[in-house]
């Protein structure tokens, strides 16, 4: 019998890109002055590149009172509440915060980065010193590609704030889109393999049709995203879709299938996925791994962030 645990050592092959929770975890160890300064400047060599999409106003309705809170203040107050955000400093706005869907606070630090850079809140001291650690780690993010970037600048934002149960219970998110028309949808297809559960999961993570998409897993099924334990069960899984998957771009490029135990068929998939903030400007590398039981459904699949283009072409036998 499969475990999830089992499960998730399906395809050991693929390598993943550790230097993300490596990187991860020295920012954490920074100052906050520091981790706000590092992330200003990481952000404004990535803006050379790359253009940041503000989401809908549909999605800032959330943060909108805490903005206007933040920008009511004088600078000193702007800089010590951004500062609280990075130390996860039990305070008022850290609590809001901490409520935020991923979206939500990405939406947050935006717009507070627009407002820096027209000063209408604190930006970061002219000549501000990084220290030497956190210079290191500015030039770690700066060698690493652009799919890996946006990673760790996500994770560094997403940590941020302060969660009294520390496990954001009840998520305020936005409201999830309605699905793209049927006639409107996009068809898949992937080089070597012809499975259409997983075709279908593609086309329906695609079109936001996450109540369809749902039905393809089983009920004590598992998704497992980059760097994150498998989020176990069905109705976690669908919760997590319509919190975090809106609007992605899923472009599965080519895969392999193969017979596993039990009568499950395990597949590798590898693509790119493109987020609604960077839209075709970045395309992650990423590997799907399915375990579908013997009926097709799909009891485990993990995203992968890949370690180098080179693993979009790997496939062990
Ligand atoms: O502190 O099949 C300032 C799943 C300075 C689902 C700032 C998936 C001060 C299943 C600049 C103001 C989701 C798993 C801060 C697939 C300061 C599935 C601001 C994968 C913070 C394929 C910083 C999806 C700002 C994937 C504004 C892999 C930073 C999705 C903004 C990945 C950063 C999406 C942004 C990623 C980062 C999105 C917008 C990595 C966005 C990253």
């Amino acid at each position: 019998m499969f475990t999830i645990e089992r499960a998730s050592q399906i395809f050991p092959e693929t390598l993943t890109a550790d230097v993300v929770p490596a990187i991860t975890a020295r920012f954490e160890l920074l100052s906050a002055e520091d981790q706000l300064a590092l992330i200003w400047y990481a952000y404004l060599e990535m803006g050379k590149t790359i253009t940041v999409a503000a989401l809908g106003a549909a999605s800032m309705q959330f943060a909108e009172r805490t903005l206007a809170d933040i920008k009511a203040m004088n600078f000193t107050a702007q800089s010590k509440a951004m500062c609280d955000l990075a130390n996860r400093s039990d305070t008022s706005i850290n609590r809001t915060y901490s409520s935020w869907s991923v979206n939500i606070k990405l939406g947050f630090w935006y717009t507070l980065g627009e407002w820096m850079a027209e000063g209408t809140v604190a930006p970061i001291p002219d000549g501000y010193q990084l220290s030497g650690n956190a210079l290191a780690v500015l030039s770690s993010v700066k060698s690493v590609s652009s799919g890996q970037q946006i990673t760790l600048l996500r994770n560094f934002v997403v940590d941020m704030g302060f969660d009294p149960k520390k496990a954001g219970s009840q998520v305020v998110s936005e409201p999830v889109t309605p699905p793209t028309p049927v006639q409107d949808r996009q068809k898949i297809s992937i080089e070597g393999v012809d499975n259409l559960t997983v075709t279908s999961y593609m086309e329906l993570l695609n079109a936001n049709d996450f109540d369809n998409l749902i039905q393809l897993f089983l009920e004590d099924g598992a998704l497992q995203p980059p760097f994150k334990k498998p989020i176990v069960g069905a109705d976690n899984v669908l919760r997590f879709f319509k919190e975090d998957c809106q609007n992605l771009k899923l472009l599965p490029e080519r895969g392999l299938t193969e017979p596993a135990d039990d009568g499950f068929t395990r597949i590798k998939i590898t693509g790119t996925v493109q987020t609604p903030w960077f839209g075709a400007g970045v395309g992650m590398n990423v590997a799907w791994r399915f375990l579908l039981n013997p009926d097709g459904k799909i009891y485990f699949v993990a995203i992968d962030l890949l370690a180098s283009p080179a693993e979009l072409l790997k496939f062990a036998r």
